[in-house]
């Protein structure tokens, strides 16, 4: 009989052999620019998540569905600088993409995403190119700077660095904050399709964009790796992140591009979610970012069910690749 286990996501027992799921909490914070408070985060959401109701409608059944869970020990690191950080942290995630697991890894700030996306390197769909690889964003921001305050591997970068160790493609989904530079890379650089929030909710032509958007997701071919910032929702959902934006994206929205990404042609390895920060006066924050670990998890099982997850075993010794962030 399962007990509830309020350490772990959806109070969900400990699975320690083999797991089918991994939640991993990265609680770092270092080069946030407004609001504080993501390195708290993961724990937040955890806790917010036992309050998740654990039927989900699709799966038409209770999590764990027959799934076995892991809430693996939050990453830590003393390393002195940024950059040594975030190779620990990508030596830290590389060892959740065997090709078994599926890895849920909760932020702390979008800065995350740089090794993580490094660590999917060693998972058999993308081994050993991350050209093979399409990441998609749900964001406020597009993170497509070269630097913020003279820090190239900061949070609002998190997207160019991604680009630069090589992924083949980024669809970014609900972008309403960017630079004239962002901008301009947006549009000359073809491994990167933008979906702006003002396109897609535009009260005339709106939808029609929005079909667009689902069509394009469910055409994607080969791994995927899903960024999902919190602030990509509209802020009224999120109010305790760390720069929450107006005119973002609502909860069934979101919901919709989960559906239509997991029903699609890819297969989705892994995912995020971040810029988490606790709320303090109402625990919405975290109660939004729980829910939709939830429907991620539950879309994946349902994506396992259909046989469209590829289980595939590492065929490697083991050896894992790191130290990218070399090079910035
Ligand atoms: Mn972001």
């Amino acid at each position: 009989m399962d007990y509830f286990n309020p350490e772990n996501f959806l109070g969900l027992a400990e699975s320690e052999q083999n797991p089918d799921v991994h939640i991993v909490q990265l609680p770092y914070e270092m080069t946030t620019s407004y609001g504080q408070g993501t390195g708290e985060g993961p724990k937040a959401f955890i806790e917010a998540s036992a309050q998740v109701e654990l039927f989900d409608v699709r799966l038409g059944k209770d999590l764990p569905a027959g799934l076995t869970f892991s809430t693996v020990k939050p990453w830590e690191s003393d390393a002195p600088t940024l950059r040594k950080q975030l190779d620990s942290m990508a030596v830290f995630a590389s060892q959740f993409y065997t090709g078994t697991s599926f890895p849920i890894f909760v932020g702390g700030e979008h800065g995350i995403l740089p090794p993580i996306v490094s660590a999917s390197r060693n998972h058999p769909l993308v081994s050993p190119d991350l050209s093979n690889l399409t990441i998609v964003q749900i964001d406020a921001h597009a993170d497509l700077r070269e630097s913020l305050d003279d820090e190239p591997l900061s949070h609002a970068c998190a997207a160019s660095r991604s680009l630069d160790l090589g992924v083949g493609s980024l669809i970014q989904i609900g972008i309403r904050a960017f630079s004239q530079q962002e901008y301009d890379l947006i549009r000359s650089n073809d491994r990167i399709s933008t979906h702006f929030a003002r396109d897609l909710f535009n009260s005339s032509t709106g939808q029609q964009n929005w079909s667009k958007l689902l069509s394009q997701i469910k055409s994607i071919n080969g791994p995927v790796h899903l960024t999902v910032d919190i602030d990509g929702l509209d802020g009224t959902l999120v109010p305790a992140t760390g720069t929450p934006v107006p005119g973002g994206l609502n909860y069934w929205q979101l919901d919709e591009i989960l559906i239509a990404l997991f029903e699609g042609d890819c297969t989705v390895i892994s995912a995020d979610i971040n810029e988490i920060v606790e709320q303090k006066d109402t625990p919405l924050t975290q109660f939004s970012a729980a829910l939709i670990g939830k429907r991620i998890v539950s879309e994946h099982i349902i994506a396992r069910t259909i046989g469209k997850w590829e289980a595939v075993k590492q065929s490697n010794d083991g050896e894992i690749e790191v130290d990218v962030f070399e090079k910035f």
